[in-house]
């Protein structure tokens, strides 16, 4: 083997996906990119140490400059989401539930949740985390007219099982759950409160979503890359003051799901928290008021946007049906067109591989500059491609030299000494 050669491939191949990514319409809704402060930290020396504990209790030497990082991290995201405690060591969102299950739970603990068919993420599955943790999960009965928890559904099933944990999260988002209600009800039965924010944890921290801290939520999960623009990473968020719970919480961390942890990401985090502060009430606003632009301008087009009754979304996310058995075909000749988005199971759909949705989202469009105007074109661009049938290569085109004026990361800090890191997506 050319070891060298197999480098430079590698190489090429990562600086490829730079230009398709700065070329094409990414509408994943769970991505987002980076600000070229929080780049800066991915490269830094932080990347390749290690810092097992808590800062003042390592137990390696070296860290005193991390130290202070991982105290102003924890300081910012305790001011972003006003809370008492906030772990910010998670590599991801999946181990920050992973952290929260074994903190708080047992083997063999009820744990009621949504089903992944309605909407949930894998790790509160029996094949993610929740099953490594031999939970016995209990699905909430789900209302595919308002994509929203069930409310008297989901009260009956936490009165029947007074479970430990009661669950609310999901990764098709389009709605606020309706916390407060269920909230007051788990803790009458003594269960405690998890909210999965991973989706909508930038809008949150922007204020333009429920703010599940105030609503009764005990404990809040997420991730740091998706509405949040920082790196990829996990976070705990909680106000509970007993003491117990709390360091049970942190054990769930560290030696639980992590031994050290990825220090680079958590410089990054510290940034992404600090921007937010400053930019995340207009960026989450625009990202809200971009996607129902975007959805009304796809009904509009002749698409089956969910929920039209209801506004069709009040988060970052659009879904719509394209046809029985059609989403991998829809969200295949998309990617030839130049727009990557996922297809997602809707309501009524039977297996993940077979779905009949797509799930868009307005966040990485909004964060390089679009607004309410350019919704409509981009939604012109996709019923060309999956409604008249226009060839992809021209559409491709099309979005490749449309994509040309967004080029920017914005709601970000631009000045001071940015270093090695650089502004445009592409150089
Ligand atoms: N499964 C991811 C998504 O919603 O795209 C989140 O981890």
């Amino acid at each position: 083997m050319d070891f060298e050669k197999d480098a430079y491939e590698i190489r090429e191949a990562a600086k490829q996906n730079n230009t398709l990514y700065a070329t094409s319409l990414p509408m994943i809704a769970s991505e987002n990119i980076l600000s070229p402060l929080c780049k800066e930290m991915l490269i830094s020396d932080f990347h390749g140490r290690y810092a097992e504990g808590t800062p003042g209790q390592r137990y390696y030497q070296g860290c005193k400059y991390f130290d202070i990082v991982e105290e102003k991290t924890m300081e910012l995201a305790k001011k972003l989401f006003r809370c008492s405690y906030a772990d910010v060591r998670l590599p991801s969102g999946t181990t920050a539930n992973m952290a929260v299950f074994k903190a708080l739970a047992e083997p063999g603990d009820k744990v009621t949740v949504l089903d992944t068919a309605d909407g949930a993420h894998i790790s509160y599955g029996k094949w993610g985390a929740a099953g490594i943790r031999g939970l016995e999960l209990i699905s909430y009965p789900f209302n595919g007219d308002q994509m929203n928890i069930d409310v008297d559904g989901a009260i009956k099933t936490i009165r029947e099982h007074q479970p430990k944990l009661a669950l609310f999260g999901r990764s098709v988002f389009l709605f606020p759950t309706p916390l407060k209600e269920l909230s007051e009800v788990a803790h009458e039965e003594g269960t405690l409160v998890i909210y999965d924010a991973a989706h909508v944890l930038g809008l949150i921290g922007g204020g333009r979503f429920q703010d599940p801290l105030r609503e009764g939520a005990d404990v809040v999960t997420g991730s740091t890359h998706k509405t949040l623009p920082g790196p990829q990473g996990g976070i705990i968020l909680s106000n509970l003051e007993e003491d117990k719970i709390v360091k049970r919480l942190g054990w769930g961390v560290f030696p639980g799901v992590a031994s050290s942890y990825h220090l680079h990401h958590v410089a990054a985090k510290g940034i992404a928290f600090a921007e937010h502060l400053v930019f995340g009430k207009d960026y989450a606003g625009q990202i809200i008021s971009n996607a129902q632009s975007l959805a009304q301008a796809l009904w509009d087009e002749g698409f089956d946007v969910l929920c039209e009754p209801l506004g069709f979304t009040r988060s970052h996310q659009v879904v719509f049906k394209i046809g029985e058995d059609k989403g991998k075909w829809a969200a295949e000749t998309l990617e030839q067109a130049g727009i990557i988005a996922n297809m997602n199971m809707v309501p009524g759909d039977q297996h993940p591989l077979h779905p009949s949705g797509i799930r868009l989202g307005a966040q990485e469009l909004t964060r390089i500059g679009m607004r309410e105007a350019e919704m409509d074109d981009v939604a012109g661009f996709i019923g060309r491609v999956l409604l008249k049938g226009e060839p992809v290569q021209t559409i491709k085109k099309e979005i490749m030299q449309f994509r040309q004026d967004y080029q920017n990361v914005q709601y970000c800090f631009h000045s001071g000494q940015e270093g090695y890191a650089y502004h445009r997506l592409v150089e």
